[in-house]
């Protein structure tokens, strides 16, 4: 903090070390905060809108040199290219017929799909094809196009960390010289190698940092939260799976992780803060998470972005259907620097006092 009164000395100093490009660390001690203050918001997109949008994009736009894909630009980061300071998420729309073209870049994306049966993407030459609910990886610098050959749209949710590449200044992009990259692969052939976690293919030698199994399917996905659901789960958490790396067990990605997250009928969550950001899209289910003392309603379909150290707890507003939460977070760069941090919130029986409801 600057001092009110200041000499005419002290000023002329001042201004003669700013113009060197120098600055006082007295000047500077409020950006050492006492916790993260992010400047991204908790945000929602209703799925209603987002349909809508989505919808209108198929019309209005064509699928040319770039993806037909709506960003989610998080409103309290001033038109930057990010949901969260580190994560981009966004809607991809691929009509009947359609080729995105091919292309490769260093960040990371996953897919997760929203509708639409039979799609696909291809990724370093492997066809990967697409059904709701399954999470697809597209690891950094892999070619990938993807195409609609069914007679129906095909719309998914894309996860980057584009935000994190550009802060490393890392970014590196590329199209291919065709508009798709050679097949080399039979289809789904990491499915066939790497689909079962728990027996590993021995005469497989890499261990490259991101999963080279590039689907996680929908009914595995379904079947693993259902057979966990008389299982006493986590207080802040409920039934949370963390999709892994086959061969590691750690997280599938170096930058992203991927959560899906089953809150039991009625379930009402604990309260917690942690650092590391994440963008969650709800599956199935009504709900409401306080984000911050906000209440965010949400239902099937609805995209909700959480800062860093935001308080959050979920709650399945449901008294029968359990309500299921998916999710990118880029807890395991945090994790790999050491700085993540997680803190339950102990007052009020672990509960926020909700101040507002969202409105977007
Ligand atoms: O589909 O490859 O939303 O490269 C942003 C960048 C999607 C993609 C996005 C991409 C893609
Ligand atoms: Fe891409």
């Amino acid at each position: 903090m600057t001092r009110e009164v200041a000499t005419a000395a002290e000023k002329e100093f001042h201004e003669k070390m700013h113009a060197a490009h120098m600055y006082g660390l007295w000047e500077l001690a409020s950006q050492m905060t006492r916790h993260p203050e992010p400047k991204a918001i908790p945000y929602m997109w209703k799925a209603s809108l987002i349909e809508s949008l989505v919808r209108e994009a198929g019309e209005a736009v064509p699928v040319g040199e770039e993806r037909r894909a709506l960003q989610l630009f998080n409103p309290g980061l001033d038109g930057r290219w990010a949901t969260t300071n580190t994560m981009i998420a966004a809607i991809q729309l691929l009509l009947p017929g359609e080729v995105a073209r091919a292309h490769r870049h260093t960040p990371t994306a996953i897919r997760f799909i929203m509708e639409g049966s039979g799609g696909y993407t291809s990724v370093d030459g492997e066809r990967v094809y697409m059904e709701p609910g399954d999470l697809i990886l597209t690891p950094s610098w892999a070619w990938h196009d993807h195409g609609n050959t069914t007679g129906k749209p095909v719309v998914w949710m894309d996860g980057l960390d584009v935000p994190l590449v550009q802060a490393l200044n890392a970014m590196f992009f590329q199209f291919y010289d065709k508009e798709q990259y050679p097949l080399t692969k039979p289809k789904n052939s990491s499915t066939v190698l790497h689909g079962n976690a728990s027996l590993s293919p021995t005469w497989v030698k890499e261990r490259p940092q991101s999963s080279p199994l590039l689907l996680y399917s929908w009914e595995k996905t379904y079947q693993s939260l259902g057979a966990l659901r008389d299982i006493d789960g986590d207080e802040w958490d409920d039934i949370a799976l963390e999709y892994t790396h086959p061969q590691t067990g750690g997280a599938l990605l170096p930058t992203m992780g991927c959560w899906v997250q089953m809150l039991r009928p009625g379930a009402r969550l604990k309260a917690h803060r942690h650092t590391g950001s994440a963008v969650y899209y709800v599956v199935q289910g009504q709900g409401e998470s306080i984000i911050d003392g906000v209440r965010f309603a949400w239902g099937q379909g609805d995209i909700i972005t959480l800062p860093s150290w935001a308080l959050h707890e979920h709650a399945n507003l449901s008294p029968r259907d359990p309500a299921i939460l998916f999710s990118i977070q880029d807890r395991p760069v945090l994790t790999a620097l050491g700085l993540y941090r997680e803190e339950a919130f102990g007052d009020n029986g672990g509960h926020q006092t909700v101040a507002s409801t969202f409105k977007a």
